[in-house]
């Protein structure tokens, strides 16, 4: 498999530019011994806040990513960036349509050589990202298994991120996902709010993403690094 900065990720925290974290939260959030920050949000997003965030978080050594949802938030900068293209919306400028726009004006100046497509998914129906891109978040485990065929196997996408955000995900569900992947690395997001669930999440999904509960609370936060690092991947072979 080809590596990619962020194959070997475990544990990301994923941080809003848009909400208020004090100095000494963020401090707490790099120093946490995660394998990378991501920076990114449905809404709100700017360049301003985007490059004040990405200036605070650089003054420390973990990795840094940005989410790129829109193009005025394209900052310069980062170690990664991640294109999201929604899978399972009908409404086609959330699939190729804004980032063909973007890539209309920006392509030739674009850091390909670490800028990768991150094929989401979207399952929980009252996440925001739901509302804005028309997502079909109720989906079953056969519509489930078909947008990971196509992902990983068709579009071949490096990334595939099943997104719960706000809400903690159908386990099984994201177990029968993860086995059906031959190259994509799952990235898995939504709900985790203490440790329990960070060590739920990282027995079925490669890299487990941990937001909301950062600004809710910290110690929880925190405790869900060493969750994940100490929990082995169940692999298709050792759970069968
Ligand atoms: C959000 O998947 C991430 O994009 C994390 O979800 O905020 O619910 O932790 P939570």
């Amino acid at each position: 498999m080809h590596t990619n900065l962020f194959s070997s990720w475990r544990h990301v925290f994923k941080l809003d530019p848009e909400r208020e974290l004090t100095d000494e939260a963020l401090d707490a959030i790099c120093m946490s011994g995660t394998d990378a920050v991501l920076v990114g949000g449905s809404s709100g997003v700017t360049y301003d806040n985007t490059v004040d965030l990405m200036s605070r978080i650089r003054r420390f050594e973990v990795p840094c990513a940005l989410e790129v949802s829109s193009l005025e938030a394209a900052v310069p900068g980062f170690d990664w960036y991640f294109v999201p293209l929604v899978l399972n919306t009908p409404r086609g400028e959330w699939i190729a349509g804004n980032q063909i726009e973007a890539m209309r004006k920006m392509g030739p100046f674009i850091p390909w050589e670490c800028t990768s497509a991150e094929g989401y998914i979207i399952l929980n129906p009252e996440a925001e990202a739901a509302r804005l891109t028309g997502a079909d978040a109720s989906l079953g485990p056969d519509a489930v298994a078909a947008h990971m065929y196509m992902a990983d196997r068709l579009m071949r996408l490096p990334v595939v991120y099943l997104e719960y955000s706000g809400t903690f995900g159908d386990m099984a569900l994201v177990s029968h996902a993860s086995k059906l992947l031959t190259q994509a690395q799952l990235f898995y997001g939504g709900g985790i709010d203490d440790a329990a669930k960070a060590r739920a999440a990282a027995e079925v999904a490669q890299t487990v993403v941990v937001g909301n509960v950062i600004y809710d609370d910290l110690e929880a936060a925190l405790s869900t690094v060493q969750a994940v690092h100490q929990t082995p991947l169940r692999t298709a072979a050792s759970s069968s």
